[in-house]
């Protein structure tokens, strides 16, 4: 049997993950950190599945714990502050957990158990402002914000881990991926929670920032597949993980609205409150290396992933009246 640690496996794309390695038969662990109140709601179909360990990205002491804990044979590193709006507000901490948590992960590998293969939640973001479109793993990187920065440190590290210690590590370069667990900030969960809400007559109005921004999002479903097989290849690299299509937020807006019989115009109102100090314009990615190297393929459209959010937020506020 197999063993796996995951950080970040409250969140969207680890609740995903640990379904996927548990169908496959691994002992799965999942980091964990200490919060107040409980955070289980991704995973609480699975929570009895999975070993909590308690640890922090901040806290090498911690991951060093996990690692002797778990004696896993892959790592994933999905912990982080991901919310790029934030990480204005929240600089320091932003490259404290998105950026040096990814060195302790990877330290606490080095010394513990350096022949366990490392996953690093690498982002588009780190494309930022584009020097070429479609971006591929040979873009160069123009971050635009904090937690782009993080990102590119992360990327750099794990790369610095895999030719300096022949650890095999690989970086992830995943562009936008959503789904009925994506955290509400995010623009689409916000976009099919206010939908829902709206069409129910709980909510009046949607308050948005630039609706021009384009974006090359996928599901995460399909995107937790393609981590997976990296950590299988016979040699450890980086590979772009998209859709290779590109949508404004406009669209998005368009489709979640039209689904439920609406029209967006009656109802959205652009926020100065929601703009960014610095925008990512286009993002589109070129997944053509992970579709050669590693068979992978998205498997749902935009529209299917839109419409797959509104019913489900149509459902949860439906069942909840
Ligand atoms: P998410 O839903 O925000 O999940 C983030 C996870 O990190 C949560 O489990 C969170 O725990 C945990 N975490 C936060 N701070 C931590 C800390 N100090 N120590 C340990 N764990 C901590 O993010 P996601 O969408 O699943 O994304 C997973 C990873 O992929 C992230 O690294 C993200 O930056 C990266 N990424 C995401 C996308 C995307 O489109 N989704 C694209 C490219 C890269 P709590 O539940 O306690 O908050
Ligand atoms: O949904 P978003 O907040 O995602 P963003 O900034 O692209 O970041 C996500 O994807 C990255 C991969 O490229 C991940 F690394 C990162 O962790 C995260 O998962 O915003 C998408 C776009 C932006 O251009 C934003 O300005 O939507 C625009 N937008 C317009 N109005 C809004 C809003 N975004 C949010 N969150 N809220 C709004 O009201």
């Amino acid at each position: 049997m197999k063993r796996t640690l995951i950080t970040g496996i409250t969140g969207q794309d680890g609740s995903y993950l640990a379904e996927l390695l548990l169908d496959k038969g691994y002992k799965v662990y999942g980091l964990k950190r200490r919060t107040s109140t409980e955070n289980y709601e991704n995973i609480k179909h699975i929570r009895n599945d999975i070993e909590f360990i308690s640890g922090d990205l901040a806290d090498l002491s911690s991951l060093i714990q996990a690692v002797k804990l778990s004696k896993p044979d892959e790592v994933y590193n999905l912990g982080a502050q991901s919310f790029v709006a934030d990480s204005w507000s929240q600089p320091l901490y932003t490259a404290e957990v998105t950026g040096l948590g990814a060195l302790n992960m990877l330290e606490a590998v080095r010394q513990i158990k350096q022949d366990a293969r490392f996953y690093q939640a690498s982002s588009s973001e780190m494309f930022g402002k584009v020097i070429e479109t479609p971006q591929t793993e040979t873009t160069p990187f123009y971050p635009r914000s904090p937690y782009g920065v993080a990102k590119v440190y992360g990327h750099w590290i794990t790369v610095n881990y895999r030719e300096s210690f022949d650890i095999f590590a690989c970086s992830g370069i995943l562009f936008n991926h959503e789904s009925p667990r994506r955290g509400i900030q995010f623009v689409t969960r916000k976009v099919t929670d206010a939908v829902a809400r709206i069409k129910l007559g709980l909510q009046t109005e949607l308050r948005l920032g630039n609706l021009d921004a384009k974006r090359d999002w996928g599901f995460a479903g399909d995107y937790v597949k393609a981590m997976w097989l990296m950590l299988q290849q016979g040699r450890s690299n980086d590979y772009v993980v998209a859709t290779g299509k590109t949508h404004t937020v406009r669209e998005l807006v368009e489709i979640a609205f039209t689904h439920v019989g609406l029209n967006w115009e009656d109802y959205v109102i652009q926020d100065p409150a929601f703009m960014r100090p610095a925008e990512v314009d286009l993002l589109l990615g070129d997944p053509q290396k992970a579709k050669k190297e590693l068979g992978w393929e998205p498997k749902v459209s935009f529209e299917e992933l839109i419409k797959m959010m509104v019913d489900h937020d149509m459902q949860k506020y439906g069942q909840n009246q």
